[in-house]
């Protein structure tokens, strides 16, 4: 987004650059955990998809809610989830967001309206619906946000979700982060429209695609589906193009790329794209280096307290089954 377009302060941009810079230097300590055999199970990290989730959270408020999928450690960061809790869940610590009991894929906070990562693929659009339902019965002008992949697009439940929240007007955000992969297989493989905002008219919602690597931008559109949910005007399909630098998951090497893709999207990374509108507008070096200097001491602070902490013990097996 050009500078004359741009609404925030810099202080405000200075805070969206760190919490981006954050989230990359988690995911990139997830990975080096993994690499020493520190995580069980497999990892779907975000790398490049920052934008979508600083800029969409960024625009919610508190009392709202977000659902996203296994690609959520971002997602939940950017909700406000503190750093040490969620490494510590990622290492099966007692000090975990959910006490180490969930892990990457089940990442959970309520208190930040953070209320669930989901790894059946689509599965979570109907609790983003019912979220919404639950915020309009109650009339609290809350707002539910709801991330999914391009791969979710053709899952029976995506449509009945988007269609009942389409008939009943309920505040609800459907933001596709389209990074144009389901696993192996590129979007035209499996998807026979390119612009996925397009399918947004068949449940009567505007469709909006946004650059989704450009988190100004982002934030600008998710804003007036905020807007738009909270006077009852009802739900928004977001689109936001954008890539994953990794591969799906940790086994993944990601071969199936065609030459220069990923030398492309590098090209629109989203931290040196915000460093670089900064710079525009004239704030200092200074300013922003200290912003990536915070994020990354925050970064390391956290994943060191977080590998200090135990692993739960056995008698946690029993806590916190059922509510
Ligand atoms: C219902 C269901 N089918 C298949 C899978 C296996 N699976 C896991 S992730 C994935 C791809 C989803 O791609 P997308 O929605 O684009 O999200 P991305 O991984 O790109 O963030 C698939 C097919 C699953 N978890 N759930
Ligand atoms: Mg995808």
């Amino acid at each position: 987004m050009k500078d004359g377009a741009v609404r925030m302060t810099d202080a405000e941009l200075l805070g969206m650059l760190r919490r981006m810079i954050e989230i990359r230097g988690f995911e990139d300590e997830i990975q080096r955990a993994f690499t020493k055999n520190l995580v069980r199970g497999s990892t779907h990290l975000c790398n490049g998809q920052e934008a979508c989730v600083v800029g969409a959270c960024g625009a919610l408020r508190e009392g709202d809610s977000m659902v996203c999928t296994y690609r959520g450690h971002g997602a939940v960061l950017a909700m406000g989830a503190p750093l040490e809790g969620t490494f510590a869940e990622i290492l099966g610590r007692e000090t975990g967001l959910c006490r180490g009991k969930g892990g990457s894929m089940h990442l959970t906070d309520v208190g930040v309206g953070a209320y669930g990562s989901f790894a059946i693929v689509g599965a979570h659009l109907p609790i983003a619906t019912g979220l919404a339902l639950a915020a309009k019965l109650d009339r609290s002008e809350a707002v539910s946000l709801c991330f999914f992949g391009d791969g979710s697009m053709n899952i029976g439940a995506v449509h009945e979700a988007m269609n009942l929240a389409g008939i009943w007007k309920l505040p609800v955000i459907f933001f596709c982060e389209n990074n144009l992969y389901g696993e192996y297989s590129p979007l035209a493989t499996t998807t026979p429209v390119e612009e996925l905002a397009a399918r947004a008219a068949g449940y009567g919602m505007p469709g909006v695609r946004v650059d989704g690597n450009d988190v100004v931008a982002v934030h600008a559109v998710v804003s007036e589906a905020v807007r738009r949910a909270r006077s009852g005007e009802g739900p928004t399909f977001v689109e936001g193009l954008t890539y994953r630098h990794r591969g799906h998951s940790r086994t993944d090497p990601a071969r199936y790329r065609p030459e220069g893709e990923l030398e492309r999207w590098l090209e629109l990374d989203p931290i040196p794209r915000l460093e670089a509108l900064l710079r525009e507008r004239g704030v200092a070096d200074g300013a922003v280096t200290q912003a990536r200097a915070d994020a990354e001491e925050a970064v390391a602070t956290a994943y060191a307290a977080a590998l200090a902490a135990p692993a739960p013990g056995l008698e946690l097996i029993y806590e916190d089954v059922y509510a």
